[in-house]
């Protein structure tokens, strides 16, 4: 057996057990009181563009929050002017049209510089007219773009029954929670006033009504009959199904004020509310509104928003990184972590039932309080680090949670983030979906996770397991990745997988495997780490390839590590993580590796940078300690 020692670029034990040391250390010192962790969870000024544009509209904006925000996306452009989605991405046109509005309103002049900058872009890049529908839904609630260019979605979407096409429960619940106060707000169709015009912005150019084929040209049609039905709907008709939506949306206010723990269904369900005749003291509106407060964050840049929060995933994260580490289950740090995720665990019922009828609740979701709807995803991994730890609830709830995930495997064998069999893809094809993921449908890391979760909870999960690994192995890529729906991008997903395949039992000398290693092996960077541009979600020319970061470089490893210990490229790949780590123990991470909606939405989950790295380095030196060698499987000969 080669022992990696002799490697010239092998790193010295003592060095990794020092930096994982001092990893954790710093993890551990992030703790909250309560037990949890929770990193900010950075996106892009869209958040706080439109936190300013919802203010105006309620009558309820500040001068201070005004120009705290206004700093911070001052802060935010960059010198060609424009405002990106994802550090160091290209200008983004919708994104900027909003900063830009959002300036304005802050009092930033349209001669300035800076507005100038940014207003080229917007003209030379189609101008509003050829931003997002979101964008123009909030330029029309300003009187800055016709309500009638917008596509139409009636309220009389909520009498659909949940067996019937586009019905809202064929959405994904990010999607479904956004539309129905969005239905509202488009009956409305409020105008409010601004003290400017955004005439600076438009190209002038006819909007494109091109007439297109199959789906979208049929869309197209209907969406003219909605565009003349909406001038004159059946006033009862209308009537009841607004109050129907304002009911659906009340009903889902989550105990925080948020709805669903996100951003867009949290803005749009007040502004629906509000034109619902709910004012802004109404006990609903003043918990919706002072919600916010908990999503903002003040420091000396200025104000920003988050799009949501990620305490139950970085604490999941965190859990399962120490675990990784070697600190013992009984350790209070994990004790105190394990009591609060069990006090978080969801019991009660939600809009996943629509789909799962019967189905015990169970499992967690992603968000302090979005108790509406767990996720697969986070119930996975929550599971992973629970079973690991001594707590005397853990079993309890770990049972209901294996339960529920297993309930919730879609017809396909595969798992999604929210819901079951949320795949109806003509969804994506309405004129209003222009911007992410619009439905739920399985993805390979989801799927990971949970098999991985299975694969230590048999033989309860047996049966779903051998489905889910079947899925897994279906939809490995032609090159021997798998492609990553929630993080960038194919080393997400193959870092994903590869762990959870081999916790299955597949065994790592077979050929699925064995692609995969060589694909990482492959995309490895010269400096020892890897790295995947966002870019790659739009241009297959960037999948793999990008500069090297922690959370990246710790996926690869993890999933080199699972699959084939003696890969030479570990050896590089923690040598990396070692050279690389800061004094204080954490590593710099300035690129988003997460992903929101490919192509549209990333996020930079500011613990990424610190948890994955700990779990990296602590397998790396558990198998080095074991000197195990391959770990065997009998489980799957046959990929
Ligand atoms: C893995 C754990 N996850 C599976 C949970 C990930 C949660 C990510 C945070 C989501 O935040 C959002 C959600 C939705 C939107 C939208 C949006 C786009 C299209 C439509 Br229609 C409606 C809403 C825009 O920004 C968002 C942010 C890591």
């Amino acid at each position: 057996m080669t022992t990696v020692d002799a490697l010239p670029s092998a790193p010295s034990a003592d060095g990794v057990e020092l930096a994982l040391g001092a990893a954790c250390d710093h993890l551990i010192g992030l703790r909250s009181p309560e037990g949890w962790w929770k990193g900010e969870l950075q996106t892009n000024v869209t958040m706080d563009a439109e936190d300013l544009l919802l203010r105006e509209f309620l009558g309820i904006r500040t001068e201070e929050d005004t120009s705290e925000a206004a700093r911070w996306i001052r802060s935010e452009q960059r010198a060609d002017g424009t405002w990106a989605n994802f550090h160091g991405g290209p200008g983004d046109l919708s994104t900027t049209v909003e900063a830009y509005a959002a300036l304005r309103l802050a009092g930033d002049p349209a001669e300035a510089p800076h507005m100038r900058a940014a207003a080229a872009f917007v003209r030379q890049g189609g101008g509003i007219e050829a931003t997002r529908v979101f964008t123009r839904i909030w330029l029309a609630m300003f009187g800055q773009w016709p309500w009638e260019d917008l596509p139409v979605m009636p309220p009389e979407l909520m009498f659909l029954p949940s067996w019937f096409p586009l019905n809202i429960y064929d959405w994904a619940c990010w999607a479904r929670q956004t539309i129905v106060p969005l239905t509202v707000v488009s009956a409305h169709r409020p105008v409010r006033p601004l003290p400017f015009d955004l005439a600076e912005l438009r190209t002038g150019r006819p909007v494109r009504r091109c007439l297109r084929l199959g789906w979208e040209g049929a869309f197209g049609v209907l969406d003219r009959a909605l565009h003349r039905y909406q001038r004159r709907p059946i006033a009862e008709v209308r009537r009841a199904a607004l109050r129907r939506a304002a009911e659906w949306v009340v009903a889902r206010q989550e105990l925080d004020g948020s709805w669903g723990g996100i951003q867009p269904p949290w803005v749009y369900s007040l502004i629906a509310l509000d034109l619902s005749g709910y004012h802004v003291d109404h006990p609903v509106m003043r918990k919706g509104i002072r919600g916010l407060d908990r999503f903002t964050i003040r420091d000396g840049g200025g104000r920003r928003m988050e799009a949501c929060q990620s305490p139950l995933w970085d604490t999941a994260l965190a859990v399962n990184a120490l675990l990784d580490a070697g600190l013992p289950g009984d350790h209070p740090v994990l004790t105190e972590a394990a009591d609060w995720l069990i006090a978080e665990e969801i019991r009660g019922p939600g809009d996943w039932a629509v789909r799962r009828p019967g189905l015990a609740p169970g499992g967690w979701a992603f968000e302090f309080d979005n108790d509406g709807y767990p996720d697969i995803d986070d119930t996975a991994e929550v599971i992973l680090g629970l079973r690991r730890i001594d707590h005397p609830g853990a079993r309890p709830a770990i049972d209901r949670a294996v339960r529920w995930m297993t309930g919730m495997a879609s017809r396909d064998g595969g798992f999604a983030a929210f819901d079951a069999d949320n795949t109806r893809t003509l969804c994506t094809k309405l004129p209003f979906c222009d911007f992410g993921a619009v439905i739920d449908p399985p993805s390979a890391d989801v799927t990971a996770h949970v098999v991985e979760a299975l694969a230590h909870e048999r033989p309860v999960g047996s049966r779903t397991l051998r489905r889910a690994v079947g899925w897994l192995l279906k939809a490995q890529e032609a090159d021997g990745s798998w492609f990553g729906r929630w993080g960038a991008n194919h080393v997400y997903g193959t870092g994903a997988v590869l762990p959870a395949l081999v916790a299955a039992g597949v065994r790592p000398d077979r050929p699925c495997v064995r692609r995969a290693v060589a694909w990482l092996e492959g995309h490895q960077n010269d400096d020892g780490g890897w790295g995947e541009d966002l870019r790659s979600y739009d241009d297959p020319r960037w999948i793999g390839r990008g500069r090297s970061t922690a959370s990246q470089t710790a996926w690869a490893l993890m999933a080199l590590l699972a699959a084939d210990g003696r890969s030479p490229a570990v050896e590089a790949g923690v040598r990396w993580l070692v050279e690389h780590q800061r004094p204080d123990g954490t590593w710099d991470e300035p690129q988003f590796t997460g992903t929101g909606f490919p192509g549209d939405f990333y996020i930079n989950y500011h613990l990424y940078r610190l948890v994955f790295p700990i779990s990296a380095l602590g397998r790396y030196l558990r198998l080095r300690a074991d000197d195990a060698g391959t770990p065997r499987g009998t489980l799957w000969p046959t990929c």
